[in-house]
């Protein structure tokens, strides 16, 4: 029978920005995709991930059924495939075994980041850990946006009461450490940004970037700072002590508000004067920045990964949210504000969060939200006594290249006596996992972006099916999960519940909610193209889960750090007259010169690349090489480097060797390099990512570097060593 050609439309589950896609399908093949012009959100905005997903999709390397390891006699490790009958007893049997033997915390998890882009396995993950019972909860959340997810249950009361960004309307968007041209954008859903940004500055409006790097995002911005790695924290108080000292306060809520006169106190001393060594950013350029942003009708201050990944990831996040309170820019349209998405994620039913209840075992690490962060996850494996992980499941996440110390995250998880993965490749990661359960494509399965409606810049929602239903010989996320958490139930003797499909999931979710939309399941199915509800109106003022019903400007974990930031002010500035005030000028007389002097690296994203795991796809790894570490050539030059050569970077605890690349768009002191790389270690089955190996930036960080109030990795701003290495030809 001959195919026909249908078009399918469906969101983009690969980042935040959810784009609608259009594709066209013949039989089992994707025969083109592009974007949804009918998306009232995305408006037929697409990136090349979008257009890679049929790689994905078609991906030889992509796994379908269980695999087993097995180790041969020459002590190999080979792969067999097994029935999903065996792997799920497997599974059940040896993780009971641990638990019974070592108790409810010697079974570890963790769920890295595709994980929210999926609710069978979001859904799923909760029963799991219930089952499990166990303290050992991990997952990307603590690489990534813990600090903002603390503050906000900090000082609002719920975790994720998270407020977005009203690109949309706003007169002014000051965006530190974020590259949303780069990222699409991040707890800012946002397809098609650049456009979104270009209209501010048409409309008269202004965007300012602050970051180590002129990014692409700071490429089309009005203005653009340079900052020293770190120095966000003193720049974002110095801005508020000025908006302070000038009577530029325009507090909108004074009566919803305890704890301001504290917070104003801890940060009092900071002046423009005293930040700007730390910020690299002179005095003047602090105030004019504070000034403009307090005139401006509608203003923004948002801070992502570049404040977030980093030693004072949560005082930057608490100073952002006080920039915005008091400019009365908190809750304003054309400020940052909060979703009201159909299915709520904050209010009645939902996890309002929490906070240090218990510690890791090791380093005394805070749990946040149930989890503790996984910078401590390696030495809770590694480390002998009561309480240590000895088996370990993970889910949509590979923490060997996307947490700190990969190589010894290695370590710790071969010395392991069980792993489970439930994982689409055999990766870094998954390699050291006994057995491998592979759910089916995720375009086999119902997609609803539960997450990224509520982070979005409009109040946005769109469901959409499967694209083909799976081959019966695959299973789906929910359905792994679920056979996992009856098995191991019934043989530890506790309670489970039957697992739910993702349609039925969301159409239970929708009820509870729909008195505040009226979208009924039927209707949201039927509207393939997304629904736009409007955008984002003021409520957080309403809907404040702390328990006086206000927000807290002064939490204690919060202003009980202000003191270590104090000590890196004085420890982190240059010697007078060592490093002039405006970053500018360094590249004369800077203090890199010195050729052995250290350097601070950071991270980037490509448009092209995804965290560790889409350079398996032809369509995104081709092109010039996009893992090398960017430098400054005033830096180059005082090490006597060249552009394309090889370079040894060093740390505290590691190595790598990589090209480097000659730019004037960083910092000078600083250097880039992105993560997700480092595809050369032995035994994974991704063909071409191995082809383009690169390093792997997170073998020079230290687990030990963490945000101290969150205990999120700090992987952004380390000391580096770089040294010349073999000439290119
Ligand atoms: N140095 C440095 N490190 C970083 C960052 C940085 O900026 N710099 N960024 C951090 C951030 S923001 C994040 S979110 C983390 C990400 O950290 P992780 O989530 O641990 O890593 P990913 O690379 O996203 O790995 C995704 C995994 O999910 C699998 N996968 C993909 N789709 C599916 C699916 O549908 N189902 C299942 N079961 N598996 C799937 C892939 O095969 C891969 O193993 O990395 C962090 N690490
Ligand atoms: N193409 C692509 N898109 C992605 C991803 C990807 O890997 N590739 N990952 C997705 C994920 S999981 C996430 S969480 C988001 C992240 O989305 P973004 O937060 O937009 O991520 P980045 O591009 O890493 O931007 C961080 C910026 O911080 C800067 N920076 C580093 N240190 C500092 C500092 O101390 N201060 C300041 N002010 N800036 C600093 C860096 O130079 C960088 O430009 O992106 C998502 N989208
Ligand atoms: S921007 Fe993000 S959501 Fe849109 S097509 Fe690219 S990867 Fe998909
Ligand atoms: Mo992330």
């Amino acid at each position: 029978m001959k195919n026909t050609l249908r078009t399918v439309y469906r969101a983009c589950h690969l980042c935040e920005a959810i784009c609608g896609l259009e594709m066209k399908i013949e039989g089992n093949n994707i025969v083109s995709i592009r974007g949804d012009e009918a998306d009232p959100f995305s408006r037929g905005h697409i990136c090349p991930k979008g257009v890679a997903i049929k790689d994905l999709y078609e991906d030889e390397n992509r796994l379908r059924q269980p695999l087993k390891k097995i180790i041969g006699s020459n002590g190999h490790a080979e792969w067999r495939t097994i029935s999903w009958d065996e792997a799920f007893d497997l599974a059940a049997q040896k993780l009971s075994e641990v638990n019974l033997q070592h108790g409810d915390n010697a079974v570890g998890f963790y769920a890295g980041n595709p994980s929210v882009h999926n609710i069978g396995t979001l859904f799923s993950v909760p029963s799991l850990v219930r089952v499990l019972k166990t303290k050992n909860a991990f997952s990307a959340t603590s690489v990534d946006q813990l600090p903002q997810q603390l503050t906000s249950y900090l000082m609002f009361g719920h975790q994720f009461m998270i407020t977005i960004p009203d690109i949309d309307h706003t007169d002014y968007f000051l965006i530190l450490g974020g590259n949303p041209v780069a990222s699409n954008g991040s707890l800012m859903t946002v397809p098609d940004v650049t456009k979104r940004l270009q209209a501010i500055k048409e409309r008269g409006g202004k965007v300012v970037v602050i970051d180590p790097r002129r990014t692409e995002t700071a490429e089309i911005a009005n203005e653009h700072h340079f900052i020293r790695p770190s120095g966000d924290a003193a720049l974002l108080m110095a801005m508020i002590n000025v908006l302070k000292s000038e009577n530029l306060f325009r507090i909108s809520h004074p009566e919803k508000l305890t704890g301001l006169g504290t917070a104003l106190a801890a940060i009092a001393d900071i002046t423009p004067e005293a930040a700007a060594p730390v910020a690299g950013i002179d005095a003047a350029t602090i105030r004019r920045i504070a000034r403009e942003f307090a005139h401006a009708p509608s203003a923004i201050c948002y801070g992502r990964l570049g404040t977030t990944l980093q030693s004072f990831g949560t005082l930057n996040q608490w100073l952002v949210q006080l920039m915005n309170i008091v400019t009365g820019n908190l809750d304003r349209v054309g400020g940052s504000l909060p979703t009201n998405p159909i299915i709520p994620t904050t209010g009645r039913g939902t996890k309002p969060g929490s906070y240090a209840r218990w510690h890791s075992r090791v380093s005394k690490l805070p749990e946040a939200g149930g989890e503790l962060p996984v910078a401590a996850m390696a030495e809770e494996i590694l480390t002998k006594g009561e309480g240590q992980i000895k088996a370990l499941v993970t889910t949509c996440g590979n923490p060997v290249l996307s947490t700190p110390n990969g190589r010894k995250m290695d370590d710790a998880l071969a010395s392991l006596d069980f792993m489970v993965s439930i994982d689409i490749y055999l990766n870094e990661t998954t390699r050291h996992a006994d057995l491998i359960l592979p759910p089916t494509s995720h375009l086999n399965h119902d997609h609803y972006d539960y997450v990224f409606n509520a982070f979005a810049v409009r109040n946005v929602t769109r469901f959409n099916g499967a694209v083909w239903p799976k081959p019966a010989d695959e299973r789906y996320d929910w359905e792994i999960f679920g056979e996992l958490v009856n098995r191991l139930a019934a043989k530890l003797g506790r309670d489970s519940r039957p697992a739910t499909s993702t349609s039925n999931m969301i159409e239970v979710m929708l009820k509870a909610g729909e008195s505040s939309h009226g979208i009924s399941f039927g209707a949201l199915k039927e509207a393939e193209h997304g629904i736009d509800l409007g955008a984002l109106k003021p409520s957080i003022y309403m809907r404040l889960e702390t328990h006086d019903g206000k927000i807290n400007c002064a939490p204690d974990a919060i202003i009980s750090d202000v003191a270590r930031l104090k000590r890196h002010l004085v420890s982190a500035s240059p010697p007078e007259g060592e490093l002039p005030r405006n970053a500018a000028p360094v590249l004369e007389f800077g203090v890199a010169l010195r050729s052995s002097a250290p350097l601070t690296m950071i991270g980037r994203r490509h448009v092209r690349s995804n965290n560790s795991w889409m350079h398996n796809s032809h369509r995104l790894i081709k092109g010039k090489p996009r893992d090398q570490l960017m430098m400054h050539p005033i830096d180059l030059a005082a090490r006597g480097l060249q552009d394309g050569q090889v370079v040894r970077i060093s740390s505290a605890i590691g190595e790598v060797n990589i090209a480097v690349q000659a730019t004037d768009r960083l910092m000078p002191g600083v250097v880039s390099l992105p993560h997700g790389f480092g595809h050369s270690r032995s035994g994974t089955r991704l063909g071409l990512a191995h082809e383009h190996a690169g390093v792997s930036y997170n073998d020079l960080c230290d687990a030990a570097d963490i945000d101290a109030v969150s205990g999120n990795a700090a992987l952004n701003g380390i000391s580096v060593k770089v040294i010349g290495l073999a000439r290119s030809t």
